[in-house]
């Protein structure tokens, strides 16, 4: 068969991805897209596109009668499900054979017996996949699960039958607690699957999640790509990937890779195929489960081995054989994948929402990027948070890694939170270079990789600097003081509410200002779209995006936007009190003014000291002052109203 169009039933970074490999075989592409997805990256890509209907997916993505419709329609030969959406639907595998339409993927009697986890086992086990100790059968009395339970042993997990991404799951320690377990684990299995069907297994405390890529075609040919770990996971949701799974002796990967074409075989597979498996700390692995799609992480296969898995799908949909033998598949140095999300890892990892603000991706020898957003794009609630894959290639696994923790630190995101620090951290983890790679990676590590971040001083100082090199830095006092170097005052917030009043004193050849007793040397230095300071002789550089809301700098910790604190020309009430309120915890240093005089807008009321500089507090109106609470030398809490001033009528 010859393939010459091919429909795209999904979006994102994904529908970009199989465009691309179209493109380069001169395969035409149809790009599929809900209301929110109109101006997508996929939708441009491709050479036509339809609307499915409203941004939800079931209404769009999953309309499996509307994505017909418009295949027939566009004349396609073939559709490529990518992942999640309708990609492991076996009803849509088969309606799409039914109207004469390639499924870029196996076939769906395949997919409908990998669905079932336990019915999945039962084949593996017969295929002679090694399986923990386990049950996985059709009697479900509670008898029968007990005498089980005592056969595997203790602790061990009950799972959903039907289950998926750890829900349902319980882990039992003891014979006791097992009567409970079912009953909590049916309840749950119901609601989510709606299936109650249980099985137990022996459990492991901290195993790795090792997959093997297969690949198989329609002349009896199964083969497997090399392996990766992605033991790096926060709730069932992989975070780290890495081809291949480091420190597997040759033997074992054979033998893996070997179980896995059994697998395939067991099933009579077709196209590209993931077996998942839990490793040991003995080496040993037992089988888990088989997605029968290609995965996210397919990327770490593609740069180890040299292949485009997508061109690999392609050929076997068109029924040709594939394009290399196990022999001929050569597995050459070391990928790492990490998936970034908008999202916040402070905030218990909540999906973020918002606007790509700023974004742009690293460059260089060794580093992919696969993602389907441009900036300026949203990311909104419809549909998964990941904003892109970045992928490192390397000679060996440290080379990969040193990449990955550069590309990361060349990344520059703003408008949204994303989890780009927390990877950065992960990646740049002694444990990480030492491989120490299990489920538990994240949990065992988490007060490294979620510790707040660094210190904003220095790229408060050059928000301040910048501010007055563009003459934009509203009414602070920027006076000539008699035999007295000039100064500038500013108070900046950010984004947090946390304030940074600053005090910056005129030397040589830029400022010096009082940080924890020391002096500070500070010079900017222009440069556009970046904030560049020369601290104490170290040059210092970093991103930074400008808009309405303020700048907002491009820390190795994440983005931190900062705004000027300004007391003049300020509408609301709430402003105007705040505005004759101490900015911070310090000292009055002197009432400028009495009660019962009358002030301008913008004249200074009243100085206060806090951490070693002044601050002048000004009318944010024309008005009467009407009380002066404090004497001088008083201590005043953050917040405390320092003058009390009536509008002039
Ligand atoms: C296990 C296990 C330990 N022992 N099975 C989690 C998702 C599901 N598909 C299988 N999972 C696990 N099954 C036994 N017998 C530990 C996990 C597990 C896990 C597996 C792979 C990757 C990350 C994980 C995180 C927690 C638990």
């Amino acid at each position: 068969m010859n393939i010459k169009k091919v429909l795209i039933a999904n979006r994102g970074e994904i529908a970009c991805r199989v465009i691309d490999t179209c493109r380069r075989l001169g395969i035409a592409t149809v790009a599929v897209y809900s209301d929110a997805d109109r101006h997508a990256r996929h939708v441009a890509l491709a050479d036509e596109a339809f609307r499915l209907g409203p941004a939800e997916a079931r209404l769009s993505y999953l309309d499996t009668e509307r994505l017909l419709t418009v295949a027939k329609a566009s004349g396609t030969d073939a559709i490529h499900p990518g992942y999640g959406f309708l990609s492991e639907n076996p009803d849509f595998a088969q309606a799409c054979a039914d109207a004469g339409i390639a499924f870029i993927g196996p076939r769906a009697d395949a997919i409908a017996k990998m669905g079932s986890k336990s019915a999945a086992k039962a084949i593996m086990a017969k295929a002679g996949v090694p399986m923990l100790p386990g049950y996985h059968g059709d009697d479900q009395s509670d008898q029968r699960l007990t005498e089980e339970a005592n056969k595997i042993g203790y602790p061990l997990l009950v799972k959903a039958a039907f289950g998926g991404g750890g829900k349902g799951m319980r882990i039992v320690e003891k014979a006791e607690q097992l009567g409970a377990a079912l009953a909590t684990a049916r309840r749950e299995a119901q609601s989510a699957f709606g299936n109650d069907q249980l099985l137990l297994e022996r459990y492991l405390t901290a195993p790795r999640h090792v997959e093997v890529q297969v690949f198989a075609d329609d002349h009896g040919n199964v083969v497997y790509l090399s392996d990766r770990d992605c033991s790096i996971q926060r709730r069932h949701q992989k975070v780290v990937e890495e081809a291949p799974a480091p420190g597997l002796s040759d033997a074992l990967r054979a033998e893996m890779g070997e179980a896995s074409v059994k697998a395939a075989q067991a099933i009579n597979y077709l196209g590209a195929g993931t077996v998942e498996y839990l490793l040991d700390e003995q080496g040993r692995f037992y089988f888990m489960e088989m997605n029968t799609r290609l995965q996210v992480e397919h990327p770490v296969t593609e740069l180890v081995t040299g292949q485009d898995l997508v061109a690999w799908q392609l050929a076997v949909a068109a029924g040709e054989p594939l394009p290399l033998s196990q022999e001929q598949i050569k597995v050459q140095g070391h990928a790492v994948e990490v998936r970034l999300y908008a999202e916040d890892p402070q905030r218990d990892f909540l999906p973020a929402t918002g606007t790509l603000a700023r974004l742009r991706w690293p460059e260089g020898d060794g580093v992919r990027v696969d993602t389907g957003v441009i900036e300026g794009d949203a990311i909104t609630a419809y549909y998964d948070p990941m904003i892109a894959k970045l992928i490192s290639f390397g000679d060996d696994r440290l080379m990969a890694i040193r990449r990955m923790v550069q590309a990361l630190g060349q990344c520059e995101l703003a408008g949204i939170t994303t989890n780009l620090p927390f990877l950065h951290r992960i990646t740049d983890h002694p444990a990480f270079a030492a491989a120490d790679l299990h489920t538990g990676f994240i949990e065992q590590h988490s007060d490294a990789l979620l510790a707040p971040s660094q210190d904003a001083w220095p790229a408060a100082w050059a928000v301040a600097l910048a501010l007055l090199q563009q003459g934009d830095s509203g009414d602070v006092p920027l006076g000539w003081r008699l035999n007295a170097p000039a100064r500038a005052q500013l108070l900046l917030e950010d984004e947090h509410g946390e304030r940074y009043p600053i005090l910056l004193t005129a030397a040589d050849h830029g400022w010096t200002t009082e940080h924890n007793g020391d002096t500070v040397q500070l010079a900017q230095v222009p440069c556009r779209n970046r904030l560049r300071l020369e601290l104490n002789g170290h040059l210092k550089s970093w991103p930074c995006h400008r808009d309405e809301q303020g700048i907002t700098v491009l820390l190795p910790g994440g983005p931190l936007r900062f705004a000027q604190v300004t007391h003049q020309g300020e509408q609301s009430q709430g402003d105007a009190d705040k505005a004759l309120q101490a900015p911070m915890n310090g000292t009055l240093v002197a009432n400028l003014v009495n009660v019962g005089d009358a002030v301008s807008a913008g004249q200074a009321l009243v100085v206060m000291e806090a951490m070693k500089m002044e601050y002048t507090i000004s009318a944010p109106f024309a008005g009467t002052v009407t009380a002066l609470p404090f004497a001088e030398g008083a201590q005043v809490a953050d917040g405390t109203a320092l003058v009390a001033l009536e509008a002039e009528a």
